[in-house]
Formats: C-alpha cells, structure tokens, sequence
C-alpha cells in the first residue's frame, strides 16, 4: 500500500560516529547494566571503543545539566542518558523522575542534539531489575538503538 510513498529510515550503523554516555552512581549496580548494555550494543553496530566517553554525574537530578553541557559539544553525534529512580528508596521519587526526565527532553529540543533516554522509572527493585538485562530486556541497549536510528535519520534531512 505506501510502495510508492518515499520512506526515510535510519540504518543501524555507528560506524564512525562519537557518542557519550552520562550515567548516574545512585543505584550504580543497576545502572551499570545499563551502561553495560548501551556499549555493548554501539560496539556491536561498528562504533569504536575510542569514541564513546562515559561520564558519571550523582544521580537522576544531576543528568540534565551534564547532557546539556555535552550537548554544546560540537564533535558529539549523541548523548545517552542512563540512570534507575525506584520508587521505594525515595519519598521525592516524583519530583527527581519528573525534573530529569523534562530536563532531558528540553535539553534535546534546545540543543538539537540526539539524546538516548534510559533512564528506569520504577516502583519497586524487582521491577528495575526486570529492564536491566533481564526478563524485560535492557533499557540501556534501546537507549542506544534509538539515538544511533535518531542520528541516522536526521543525516537524512535536507
Ligand atoms: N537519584 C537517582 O538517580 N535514583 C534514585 O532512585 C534517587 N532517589 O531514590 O532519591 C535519586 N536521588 C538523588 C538525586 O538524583 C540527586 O542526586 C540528589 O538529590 C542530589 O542532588
């Protein structure tokens, strides 16, 4: 039916591409999978070990301010934003999950700039443990499979 409708899509290669990741410590053994997975999947799709950064901020709060300063970075393709708020660990869970995720999405609009989303919203540990590589996948990697076809989508624009 759309066989005569012009499709641009993005191809699945980051081959020479330079892309950072910004990653929080606070619930670091969770995050660590993620930033594991995000890896594993840029190198997996031809990116160069030599071109990916991780930079380590305090937590979910913190992620906003270090991808906008990256953001201002004119050698980066993209930005991965990696982090976990479970909601059991903190009466403010709303408050920090609501703040970084607009912060994240308005940095990305401001910027222009290819911004991976992975941070984990959840209520309880199990849950969080679920997305990080195991039963329900790993939020890190989709992350990293959505900023990698964002940028080669937008390369497409003319
Ligand atoms: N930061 C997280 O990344 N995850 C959480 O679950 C969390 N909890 O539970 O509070 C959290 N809080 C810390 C916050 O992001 C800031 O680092 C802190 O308030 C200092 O500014």
């Amino acid at each position: 039916m759309h066989q005569h409708i012009k499709t641009i899509e993005g191809r699945l290669d980051a081959k020479g591409l330079k892309i950072s990741l910004v990653a929080c410590r606070f619930n670091d053994f969770i995050v660590d999978k993620l930033v594991a997975g995000a890896v594993d999947y840029l190198i997996r799709h031809g990116m160069e070990k030599e071109d990916i950064t991780i930079y380590r901020v305090p937590g979910a709060f913190e992620l906003p301010l270090m991808a906008r300063r990256l953001a201002m970075k004119k050698d980066l393709d993209g930005i991965i934003c990696l982090g976990a708020i479970i909601r059991g660990a903190t009466p403010h869970f709303d408050y920090v999950a609501s703040e970084s995720t607009k912060g994240i999405a308005q940095t990305a609009m401001d910027s222009g700039m290819p911004m991976g989303f992975g941070l984990l919203t959840t209520d309880t540990l199990e849950q969080a443990i679920e997305r990080a590589g195991s039963k329900a996948g790993n939020k890190g990697v989709e992350a990293a499979a959505a900023v990698l076809e964002l940028i080669r989508v937008l390369e497409q624009v003319d």
